[in-house]
């Protein structure tokens, strides 16, 4: 059985800990809420009634965003944001402090007593740390993204919905610009902002990417590579190609097929690459999460979200 993930959409913990399901290439049970209405199922599960809630199916409960994000990226993490740096400063600034300050601004009237200009003033110099930071190593704890980044970047949307003007005219705030946009503008952040109706014990179960499906695990996979990569892999203990040219870590899964999808791939990438071998995989022999995602046509193609073990190659043809 699929976890059950109970979430909300707008809620920057439960959009984090989306991104970090998303990026593992996980697929749930999806059961959105509404905060003034959360489903007893739910709160009997996790009494304190927050979102995000993961229920596994060994009816463990996952109910702290960060630890959702862990024990995602603890079964895939393609592009490495676990070995990014350390991200506990970070993440302390900004679920203790600079959320306690974008609540009292971008909420003064749920705050009677504080005054939203110095919560504004506050939340903005921590903006600015965050940005001078990333000015300096490109990300907030080095030269490439890591859990920080992805576990930041929700609450910063929040400020800028609060105050668009002010966010984007600061000069200081430029860099952070760059780095928030990069996560708007990923093809991942219109997925974990997909809508669903509020769940009801009686409704139908939506998974959760929408647009992705289980892949099965008794029919073969395809995957087309360069017979150079190939070789390479032999060396290395396992193949890292995501297609060609572009490596795992830099896609973040590894394209595949199933049997009628190769022609037209080969086709479309492969027609002019010389040397290319068809590697057929048995889907039950790989280590990393499987998942069918749809390309923007709709179409649902096989990726996996880690590297391809040799052991799990059964065939290599000649394309
Ligand atoms: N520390 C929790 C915080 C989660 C949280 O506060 N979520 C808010 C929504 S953004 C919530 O569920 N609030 C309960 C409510 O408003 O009733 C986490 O990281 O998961």
């Amino acid at each position: 059985m699929l976890p059950i993930l109970y979430s909300f959409r707008r809620c920057p913990y439960a959009m984090r800990a989306r991104w970090a399901l998303l990026e593992a290439g996980l697929l749930v049970q999806w059961r959105e809420i509404e905060l003034r209405a959360k489903p007893a199922a739910m709160v009997e599960a996790s009494p304190k009634g927050t979102v995000p809630v993961l229920v596994l199916a060994d009816g463990t409960v996952i109910e702290e965003s960060l630890e959702l994000m862990h024990w995602a990226l603890a079964q895939a993490d393609p592009r490495d944001c676990l070995g990014a740096g350390d991200p506990d400063p970070w993440l302390r600034q900004n679920d203790d402090g600079f959320k306690h300050h974008l609540d009292r601004f971008k909420y003064s009237d749920r705050y009677p007593g504080a005054d939203p200009s110095v919560h504004q003033r506050e939340g903005l110099s921590i903006l600015r740390g965050w940005s001078a930071r990333i000015r300096e190593t490109g990300w907030l704890t080095g030269e490439r993204m890591g859990l920080a980044d992805a576990a930041l970047w929700p609450f910063v949307r929040q400020w800028r919905i609060a105050d668009p003007q002010g966010f984007d005219a600061d000069p200081e705030l430029e860099p952070l610009r760059g780095w928030l946009n990069h996560f708007l503008e990923a093809p991942g952040f219109e997925r974990l902002m997909q809508r669903a109706d509020p769940w009801d014990s009686g409704g139908l179960q939506p998974l959760f990417p929408a647009d992705a499906i289980a892949v099965p695990t008794d029919q073969p996979l395809f995957h087309l590579a360069l017979a150079s990569d190939w070789h390479q892999a032999q060396n290395q203990g396992e193949y890292r190609v995501s297609t060609r040219a572009l490596m795992l870590e830099q896609v973040g899964f590894i394209h595949c097929s199933w049997r009628e999808q190769v022609e037209p791939t080969y086709d479309r990438f492969y027609a002019d690459a010389g040397d290319v071998l068809l590697l057929e995989i048995d889907p039950a022999l790989v280590n990393a999460p499987l998942r069918a995602d749809a390309i923007p046509s709709g179409e649902l193609f096989p990726h996996l979200y880690g590297p391809i073990p040799l052991k799990a190659v059964r065939k290599v043809s000649q394309r």
